[in-house]
């Protein structure tokens, strides 16, 4: 690393520059610190609120064994617990798939995204990895010359720039990675017309199961988080402030769309957490440029409604990780050729499995004929779901595979 004083403008240097502190550019950093690769991880927030930012919690099993190669699954397999069940609620009735007995067999570990960043962070940290906090990259330049240039707001609020070989943008949807692609780069982008008001509640689960209603008053899903911790989802109006209902109103919207009066009771709690989400998916194709790679959710945003985006994030930063270790170690850059195909082929599947299950979980939105044409179709798949045993090994193959 050196570091020198131009015109104010701190200029500093790594092999490979990190932009993001998330599941992707933690995971990157941890494997290419490890390898011995000069790496630095810049991240625009504080430690503190990097290590409690609370989102995903299903871990697909092969991010598991991911994480178990690279000795980062410790605080997983102590604290995290195998899921393989969930229910689907009608209003014709519900059944339940064991999917962690359907298609191949596989679970999802529950473990809060939280916990997961702050193993990664503590792993990074203690093998002497740098990061460098509330560092904000503003833009990515020269990346098809052979030494691009990320220009940051360092934690002072001073300029900086950071000169590298290669620049892997794993700074999420907004971040600087995506704005500084060139006009070539393909964007795929899907408006699913869904809104969800998502939320933790203070409260245990209150099934052994992930649940997904389908109410004629729209969506709810729960999912457990922790013994205490539970998060739901409730389909919302879209353009209404997150705010605007009260807490008894969430409960009761919950109550009633979980068909509680026919299944039992929720747990009620402390609502601790909530945000709007749009559910839109898109995809930055390819996702090398030059020398800036992307990983995670800079790469693709898969709606969140099939759990996928830091599982992608996981696997893309393990094939970045094997790519660049083959270039700087062997000169070899065969893999840095093909990770953006390779990605893609996941990234795609993704795709579609989460637009079949927001397909499959919410009606459609008018009352005519196409839209009665659509409902009859849902309702004849969700049947085929509860009845054809291919057709469930086929869910579960996609719900946990990644
Ligand atoms: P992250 O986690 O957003 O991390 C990006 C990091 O980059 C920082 N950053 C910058 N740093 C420097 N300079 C800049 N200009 C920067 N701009 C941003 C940010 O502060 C942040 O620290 O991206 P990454 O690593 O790609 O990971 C993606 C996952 O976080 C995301 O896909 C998942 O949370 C999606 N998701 C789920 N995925 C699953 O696999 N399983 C789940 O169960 C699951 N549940 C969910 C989810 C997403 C949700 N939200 C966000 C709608 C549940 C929810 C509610």
């Amino acid at each position: 690393m050196t570091e020198r004083q131009t015109n104010r403008t701190a200029e500093t240097s790594a092999d490979v520059v990190i932009l993001g502190a998330g599941p992707a550019g933690l995971t990157l950093g941890n494997l290419l610190h490890a390898a011995g690769i000069d790496c630095v991880v810049l991240e625009r927030a504080d430690r503190a609120h990097v290590r409690t930012r609370a989102r995903a919690g299903f871990l697909a099993a092969n991010t598991v064994r991911i994480l178990e190669r690279h000795g980062l699954a410790d605080g997983l397999h102590r604290r995290g617990h195998p899921h393989g069940t969930c229910e689907f609620r009608t209003g014709n009735g519900s059944f339940r798939l064991d999917y962690g007995t359907l298609g191949r067999g596989e679970r999802h570990t529950v473990y809060p995204q939280q916990d997961l960043v702050t193993d990664l962070l503590t792993h990074y940290l203690d093998a002497g990895g740098r990061i460098r906090f509330e560092t904000e990259a503003r833009s990515v330049r020269e990346v098809t010359g052979p030494r691009p240039t990320v220009d940051v707001r360092e934690a002072d609020g001073r300029p900086g720039r950071w000169r590298a070989r290669y620049v892997a943008g794993c700074d999420g949807r907004h971040g600087a990675a995506r704005r500084s692609l060139p006009a070539s780069a393909l964007r795929h982008h899907r408006d699913h017309g869904v809104t969800w008001l998502g939320l933790l509640a203070e409260a245990p689960p209150s099934l052994d199961a992930v649940g997904y209603a389908m109410h004629p008053d729209g969506f709810a899903g729960h999912m457990a988080r922790t013994a205490d911790i539970t998060r739901y989802y409730l389909q919302y109006e879209p353009g209404v402030p997150g705010d605007a209902w009260s807490e008894e109103r969430i409960w009761a919207a919950l109550d009633r769309r979980m068909y509680t009066a026919e299944h039992g009771p929720l747990h009620h709690g402390r609502i601790v957490q909530r945000s709007v989400i749009n559910l839109e998916s898109d995809v930055v194709e390819p996702l090398r440029h030059g020398s800036l790679l992307l990983a995670g959710d800079a790469a693709s945003l898969p709606a969140p409604a099939a759990a996928k985006g830091a599982n992608l994030a996981v696997l893309e930063a393990e094939l970045l990780a094997e790519a660049l270790i083959d270039e700087f170690s062997r000169s070899d850059s065969r893999a840095l050729d093909r990770y953006s195909r390779r990605c893609l082929d996941h990234i795609w599947r993704a795709q579609e499995f989460a637009h079949w299950m927001i397909q499959l979980l919410h009606a459609p939105a008018g009352a005519d004929a196409e839209s009665f044409f659509h409902e009859a179709m849902r309702r004849s798949r969700v049947e085929s779901l509860r009845t054809s045993r291919t057709h469930q090994d086929w869910f579960a193959e996609n719900y946990v595979g990644i």
